[in-house]
């Protein structure tokens, strides 16, 4: 049994953690939790995750939930992966940036549009995200012409923003813009990325 317990269901967000724990190339053992009240909601999961939501990771005596902070934290429990810039680096500043712009503003300005959610231009102030446009356009900005956000070399900032940007596209959540296309594309043909759609694939119930 591995140190490292990674909580997911294959159609989920846990994608991107499965991604992560592909780079890292550390060992761990993967709990399917189910959607539902047996599941993600059950007494026993909401102490992993009082959210009752996936994914989670145990490491040790720690747990960690919200992707972002869950490749965050793997980055660094396991350096040797080389994927986070140093804590000394001046990437390191790019790094936190726009990780936590796609945790934050980008994940929700998607979300809230999908589902239908329209603020008043008035209340742009209020929102984190001002706008799904402005969002849209920061983060374009942020990608054109770059192989990876912070520094010169991937890290978990490229994995979580491409992986958002990827699949926002691929869910129409996110329209296709040829520098988002430029940036994620070959991101998500890294070798890791592949083998880890190729776990999930195999784990996620079959299409009718
Ligand atoms: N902010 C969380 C979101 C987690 C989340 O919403 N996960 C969904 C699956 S993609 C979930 O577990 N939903 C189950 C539910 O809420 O019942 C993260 O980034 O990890």
């Amino acid at each position: 049994m591995a140190d490292l317990t990674f909580y997911t269901n294959p159609m989920s967000r846990g994608r991107i953690v499965r991604w992560m724990l592909e780079e890292a190339g550390v060992p761990y053992d993967t709990e399917l939790v189910d959607y539902g009240a047996s599941g993600m909601k059950s007494t026993a999961y909401r102490v992993i995750n009082p959210m009752g939501k996936v994914p989670a990771i145990r490491h040790g005596e720690t747990i960690v939930t919200e992707c972002a902070a869950i490749c965050a934290y793997l980055a660094d429990a396991f350096p040797e992966a080389g994927l986070a810039p140093d804590v000394t680096s001046p990437a390191r500043g790019s790094y936190y940036r726009w990780l936590f712009f796609a945790a934050g503003p980008l994940e929700q300005a998607v979300t809230n549009r999908a589902l239908g959610f329209v603020a008043a231009p008035e209340h742009s102030r209020m929102l984190g995200y001002g706008s799904y446009e402005d969002v849209l356009s920061t983060i374009e900005g942020a990608v054109s012409g770059r192989q990876y956000l912070a520094g010169d070399r991937f890290s978990v900032a490229d994995l979580y923003v491409g992986a958002q940007l990827s699949w926002g596209m691929m869910s129409g959540r996110i329209e296709k813009r040829p520098a988002f296309e430029a940036y994620a594309d070959p991101l998500m043909a890294r070798p890791a990325a592949v083998r880890a759609r190729e776990i999930d694939g195999a784990l996620a119930p079959p299409r009718d």
